[in-house]
């Protein structure tokens, strides 16, 4: 039986918006994190004994990440590696430079020769002999059409095409990796992919229009034990037979991810069965606030009571309101600022609420066609707090339309301008009449 630590999708250095400088070390919060929740595993893979690591891909959110962070994954990594632990580092769609053609950030530990390292930057086979007995496993890293493909084949095929080409040369790839494999030993198939049968966490937004989607069906196969799968940040089983499971991602990358649980997977690998537990890290809390404003008579007093609601402690807190444009300046913001200083950080993200989306009369609706005239008439006809100034209002409108646009005219008259602002009740309905 071969014991395995999975984690997947370490995104090192990413997030950065979310943290702060820490003034003693020099470095973002965020990377602190991060590089805390890597220690855990590692941690973990010691104390447990584990006889296999396997590293689902993304270490990092680009191909090319400063030295500083690098150093902060392989001082991490380099720990598994002094206690003879094989460790597979599957290139993820993030590791790889420009698209696959640069290679991957990753590659440097097969350069360096990190004895029991494997790059999975290739799909390929790799017999690995741990300490729990032999064990195979496929590396799948992400797919680009040039990994499979060449120029020639692709030239003026629409996406979908090249995706169901690519799927093609997939499925003969993987056929031809698993006709080698030897029957007696247990076989994982590590990938860095989406599948259909997957629900998206933050990589739906990290990876827009850069992937495709592969099947579960192709994957399936009763040849594999286990299948490790990165690159979807939510943690989740995507099949159970075989078992395979997106460890998901150390830490929350971004408030897509505030909801999901954060951890990597222990599991015991023999022929023909595994068992999988999934280890929660405690990750950082997102937290967001949400505040609708446009009802209260006392905006900034209603905003800070709800954040006083909160336990926002060492928390990273993401504050949304909803205002109208009339209470934009009801709002102070160094008191928000001092309200929310225990956060760890926090984003403030203000939406004013335009007071042109109340509903439309019904004689205005899309279909009626009236001219400005008639259709200020109708307008002036359900506003009886504006029946005084009606017939100034329409004299002016006449007066507008009748104009030279590109004379020099003044386009309201003073005295009616004054008259609007004088005698408009609200001020929101002043602001309606002057776009109308
Ligand atoms: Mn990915």
């Amino acid at each position: 039986m071969v014991k395995i630590l999975h984690l997947s999708d370490t995104h090192m250095g990413g997030g950065f918006s979310h943290g702060r400088i820490n003034p003693e070390t020099g470095l973002n919060t965020r990377l602190e994190d991060f590089t805390l929740a890597l220690k855990r595993c590692v941690d973990s893979a010691l104390e447990q004994k584990v006889d296999l690591v396997l590293f689902g891909g993304d270490a990092f959110p680009t191909a090319t990440p400063p030295p500083y962070i690098q150093q902060a994954f392989a001082s991490e990594f380099c720990r598994l590696a002094t206690a003879n632990i094989p460790t597979v580092l599957l290139v993820g769609n993030h590791d790889q430079h420009a698209q696959g053609g640069g290679g991957a950030s990753l590659c440097i530990y097969r350069t360096l020769g990190v004895p029991g390292f494997i790059v999975g930057d290739t799909l390929t086979t790799h017999r690995i002999d741990t300490k729990g007995g032999p064990i195979q496993i496929i590396t799948l890293p992400w797919l680009t059409r040039s990994t499979l493909l060449t120029r020639p084949e692709t030239q003026g095929l629409s996406m979908k095409e090249v995706s169901e080409l690519l799927l093609d040369r997939l499925r003969v790839a993987l056929e031809g990796e698993i006709r080698k494999l030897d029957s007696t030993i247990p076989t994982v198939l590590l990938a860095h992919l989406m599948t259909d049968t997957a629900r998206y966490g933050a990589e739906r937004f990290l990876a827009v229009g850069k992937g495709f989607t592969v099947p579960m069906a192709i994957l399936a196969r009763d040849c594999f034990d286990y299948i490790a799968l990165g690159h979807v940040h939510k943690y989740q089983e995507v099949c159970k037979s075989p078992l395979a499971i997106y460890a998901g991602s150390i830490e929350r990358v971004d408030f897509s991810e505030e909801k999901e649980e954060k951890g990597y997977l222990l599991l015991d690998v023999q022929k023909g069965q595994a068992t999988a537990t999934f280890c929660p890290l405690p990750a950082r809390i997102f937290k967001t606030v949400e505040v609708d404003l446009t009802k209260q008579a006392d905006p900034q007093m209603a905003l800070l009571s709800a954040i006083e609601r909160e336990e926002i402690t060492e928390k990273v807190i993401r504050l949304l309101y909803k205002l109208r444009a009339d209470q934009v300046e009801d709002i102070d913001s160094k008191a928000l600022g001092k309200a929310l200083a225990a956060a760890h950080s926090c984003t403030i993200q203000p939406q004013i609420v335009s007071q042109l989306s109340r509903p439309r009369l019904p004689e205005l609706g899309v279909d009626s066609a009236r001219s400005p005239l008639s259709a200020l008439q109708t307008y002036l006809n359900n506003r009886e707090d504006l029946s005084a100034l009606a017939p100034d209002i329409l004299a002016a409108a006449q007066g507008l339309l009748n104009q030279d646009p590109h004379g020099d005219k003044a386009i309201v008259a003073p005295d009616l301008a004054e008259d609007f602002e004088s005698e408009s009740p609200e001020e929101d309905e002043e602001h309606q009449l002057r776009l109308l």
